[in-house]
This record gives C-alpha cells, sequence and structure tokens, in this order.
C-alpha cells in the first residue's frame, strides 16, 4: 500500500472505529499500535467477538507453525531460490474439525513485512490477514493468527502483502465435517501453481514490466510492495523455457499479451511463466499419487496461481464434482474443470488401473503443469501430453448449483455493484473507477441480504474474490448458483451474486490476478454489528 492509501484506510479505519467497538486480539510484532483486547473479550458491544461467539467450537486447539522466509526449493531438477513456508512449496496442510481453535504462528524471516490470508475461510475479522483489519507481521516479527473455522471444504492460505503470491508462499488448508457422510478410499491434494521466481523474471520484474513505461507511472512502483529488486535482475533469461513464442510488450521475459482461451471469452492472462506446477513439480518431473484400482478418491483441486487459469482433466476419467470453494454442489459429471486463481474445487473419481496423468492446462498460455496417478503398470506419456478429456465437457462456474442446505435466500435488501475497469495498455485496473488507494468503500448492515454485481467494463477476465464470506452465484437465466468466494467474470460480462452480511468487519474484495490486484484492482466491503 501507498502513503496514501494507509493514509485513506486509517481514516476509513477511523471511520469505522466510531460506528462500533472494534474487537481485536493483542497484536504483536506489528508495525503499528492498535487498541487490543483479548479474543472474545470485547462483550455483546463487540460485534466482532460477537460473531466468533456465535461460530462452533469445539474446545480443541490445532496448532501450527509457519516460517516464511527464503528458499532453495528443487521443482524436478530444476532448483529455484525463491520465498516459501518452512522451506517447501506448497507449503504444510493445516487440517483441523469444524469448530476447532486454529492457532497458526508465523515467524517472519522474510526481509519485509507478510501477512497470512485464510483465503476462503469465513473468520473473524481481526484475524483474516488482510491490512487494515489484521495488521501486517514485521520483517523478524511472530505473530499468532487464532480463529475457528464454521465450515468444512478445501480452502488455502497465502500472505495479503505486495506480489509475494507469486512466490512459493502458499499452503493448503482442509476443515473436515466428522459428520460428513461423503465416503472416499483416497485423499489427494492438488496445488496449481504458475512459476518464475527464482528461475525467470522476478514478479516485481514481470510488474514492472507491465506498467506503462512513458510518463511518470514507470516511478511509481507497486503499491506498498516490500523488497523490490530483491531477487536481483536474472541474467540469461531469454533462453529459459517458456520464454519464447509470446509476444512480448515491454522486454521483460515472460511479459506479454497471452493467447486467448475461449472458456475465459478472451487472453488467458498477462503473463507467460517459464514453469507451471502441480504440488511444487514441472511436468518433467511429476509427483506420482498412489492409490488401487476402484478406489474412490477425493480430489482436492486448488488454484494458487498469480495469473493463470488452468483446465483440469485426469487421462481416462471422469470427476464428479461434489464442492466448490469448499461448499457442496449437486453432484455433477465433468471430463475437465476451468479454475480461475483462487478457486478450488472438490471431486470424485473411481480410479482405473494403470498410470494416468493429472494435466492442468494452463488457459491461452500453451504449457501445462501435472501429475501422475498410479494405480499399477503402465507406461507415461511425455510431459507435453494433453488427455481428450481436456476438449470435452468442461466444468465452469455455470455448470453447478449449490445443495438445497448451502443456497442462500433468494431476496436481498440491498444492492451491491462492483464496477471493473482498466486495460492492459494503462495497467490501471480498478473498482467503481477507483484504484485501491482512493477506493470508497462497499456498506452495508449485520443482518441485511446484499445482491453484489460485478460489470466487468474490461476485455480482460477477473477471478473475483471476496474474503469473510461465500457468496451464491447467481445464473444467467436468474436459477441458483453454486456458493463460491472467487468467481470468474469474463471481458464485458456481468455476473451477480447473493451474500450474507454475517460477519462483520472490513473485508477485502479484489481480483485475484496478483498483478491486477497490485495495480489496484480491489476495495472493502465495509460493516459493523
Ligand atoms: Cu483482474
Amino acid at each position: 500500500m501507498t502513503r496514501q492509501a494507509l493514509a485513506a484506510t486509517a481514516l476509513s479505519r477511523r471511520g469505522f472505529l466510531a460506528a462500533s467497538v472494534l474487537g481485536g486480539a493483542a497484536l504483536v510484532a506489528c508495525s503499528r499500535s492498535t487498541t487490543a483486547t483479548a479474543p472474545n473479550g470485547g462483550g455483546a458491544t463487540d460485534p466482532i467477538a460477537a460473531a466468533e461467539a456465535a461460530r462452533p467450537h469445539t474446545g480443541k486447539t490445532v496448532t501450527a507453525r509457519l516460517a516464511p522466509g527464503s528458499a532453495d526449493i528443487d521443482l524436478g531438477g530444476t532448483r529455484a531460490r525463491t520465498l516459501a513456508y518452512n522451506n517447501q512449496v506448497p507449503g504444510p496442510l493445516i487440517r483441523a474439525n469444524v469448530g476447532d481453535d486454529i492457532a497458526v504462528t508465523v515467524n517472519n524471516g522474510l526481509d519485509h513485512a507478510t501477512s497470512m490470508h485464510w483465503h476462503g475461510l469465513a473468520v473473524r475479522n481481526d484475524m483474516d490477514g488482510a491490512s487494515p483489519a489484521t495488521p501486517d507481521i514485521a520483517a523478524g516479527g511472530e505473530f499468532t493468527y487464532r480463529f475457528s473455522s464454521p465450515y468444512p471444504g478445501t480452502y488455502w492460505a497465502h500472505p495479503h502483502t505486495g506480489l509475494d503470491t507469486d512466490y512459493g508462499l502458499y499452503v493448503p488448508i482442509i476443515i473436515d465435517d466428522p459428520a460428513d457422510p461423503m465416503r472416499y478410499d483416497a485423499e489427494w491434494i492438488v496445488m496449481l501453481d504458475d512459476w518464475t521466481s527464482g528461475v525467470g523474471s522476478s514478479p516485481e520484474q514481470i510488474y514492472q514490466g507491465l506498467r506503462p513505461k512513458s510518463g511518470s507511472s514507470q516511478t511509481s512502483g507497486m503499491p506498498g510492495m516490500p523488497g523490490m529488486g530483491g531477487m536481483g535482475p536474472m541474467p540469461g533469461m531469454g533462453g529459459m523455457p517458456g520464454m519464447g513464442g509470446m509476444g512480448s510488450m515491454s522486454g521483460t521475459p515472460g511479459v506479454g499479451v497471452a493467447g486467448t482461451s475461449d472458456l475465459l471469452g478472451g487472453d488467458g492472462g498477462d503473463v507467460n511463466y517459464p514453469y507451471y506446477l502441480v504440488n511444487g513439480r514441472i511436468p518433467a518431473a511429476a509427483s506420482t499419487f498412489t492409490a488401487k484400482p476402484g478406489q474412490r478418491i477425493r480430489i482436492r483441486i486448488i488454484n494458487a496461481g498469480a495469473d493463470t487459469a488452468f483446465r483440469v482433466a485426469l487421462a481416462g476419467h471422469r470427476m464428479t464434482v461434489t464442492h466448490t470453494d469448499g461448499f457442496p454442489v449437486v453432484p455433477t459429471d465433468v471430463d475437465a474443470l476451468l479454475l480461475g486463481m483462487g478457486e478450488r474445487y472438490d471431486v470424485i473419481v473411481t480410479a482405473g488401473d494403470g498410470v494416468f496423468p493429472l494435466v492442468a492446462s494452463a488457459e491461452g498460455k500453451n504449457a501445462v503443469a501435472r501429475a501422475l496417478l498410479s494405480t499399477g503398470a503402465g507406461s507415461t506419456p511425455d510431459a507435453a501430453f494433453r488427455p481428450p478429456e481436456l476438449t470435452r465437457l468442461v466444468g465452469t462456474v455455470d455448470t453447478f448449483t449449490a445443495t438445497p442446505q448451502v443456497q442462500l435466500p433468494t431476496t436481498a435488501d440491498v444492492a451491491l455493484q462492483a464496477r471493473l475497469s482498466g486495460t492492459m495498455a494503462q495497467y490501471d485496473w480498478a473498482i467503481n473507477g477507483h484504484p485501491y488507494d482512493q477506493t470508497v468503500p462497499l456498506t452495508i448492515h449485520q443482518g441485511q441480504d446484499a445482491t453484489l454485481t460485478f460489470a466487468n467494463a474490461t476485455m480482460m477476465w477477473h477471478p473475483m474474490h471476496l474474503h469473510g464470506h461465500t457468496f451464491q452465484v447467481i445464473k444467467a437465466d436468474g436459477t441458483p448458483g453454486p456458493r463460491k468466494d472467487t468467481v470468474i467474470v469474463k471481458p464485458m460480462q456481468t455476473v451477480a451474486v447473493r451474500l450474507v452480511a454475517d460477519n462483520p468487519g472490513i473485508w477485502m474484495l479484489h481480483c485475484h490476478n496478483a498483478y491486477h490486484m497490485g495495480a489496484g484492482m480491489m476495495t472493502t466491503l465495509n460493516y459493523t454489528g
């Protein structure tokens, strides 16, 4: 965030404070002091503590430690000097039951401030891990996030600071429901990523390459981006795999308009990456998941990329989709699935007998990521293999419907609007006409139901993500769609979603393209008790 942005959010936070008494944990190791009370100590006048008290609580606490820092990661014969949690990519799984208290201590070994955002988890606002609701953790500092999660599902966590998400800083999170009747024999977590850190241009170089070259904008830099240039220039990038073949607008390798995608309604993205990974491995050195023929495998697919939508298929199998962004849908069979950045889908497959590539095709980017499912003998197709399932029935947000148990109200008290604007040439991504440092927050009152309409006035697609809630997508014909916290909005498309204001606070609403978000495509949804 720029200083102006900090001032703006400080101002809006003061307005918020004036209207209510904010709860808040004792925040250590942050650069700003805040009036601190113990969690749950605020009493009935504290809307955040009241919302937390209303969540289920098992009385059990699950603890974890995450140490973000520099790491030397083996991507499968290719090593990358990057940033990671606990020296591994993805970072360690965090797993708890619904209602458990989760206590994650973060020891910040980075040279800049960081944060942990619990993507998709409807946690208490002061533990959301996005400033200003939760102050960042200073370099060298330590902070313990404490929250309980009210809903089961597949989630993940990542920093909400600068371009850190385009490094190796991400972990999967699974919240189990002990009462869940869904049966499966094996579970496979699949984290997808687009990778440049340590092998191509740094995310900061890419961002500078995307910004306009003329005028003063070149010096404006990434708002609040710490560690600029910390990775240093990368020599010899011209010969990096995957760097050729696509146009470069800027001379920065990797930066340029990607190819197009029919599913995304236009350009696939803004960046061509040297590699695309499944669970931290390049396709030529794919990881293998072992199961037995006939087993029902629950695959939890998470797109942790910064600028890449993936189309995912498991060769030789159909997939039964059971959950979108953690929430159940009417089970629906597809051959492939489209995931924008931040989206998760859970599927069930019945394993065949042999070796089967799970292929994640980078939409519009002419490259794949992959892993292997092995249940027996069989040869492995070459690393560029594309299973025919990729071009059969592809599930998108329009394909699915939430189960009746998790549908949200069909009427709304309030209409909220998020108009998405910006161009590739100016790289001036904004919501409702303002970049984040000048944003006018959306407001609502606790207990209200709202229709939030994303109106995309740009020629790019945007995966729009709201913190602290999941909304229900309303399909174009007015019928109920799936529950989501991140939804793809195609160029010039309007997508309406329904949400319930049941988790008071200051909540980020933004595009999950790391570069669009960095340029300003972010606002907040604010409400008090
Ligand atoms: Cu975007």
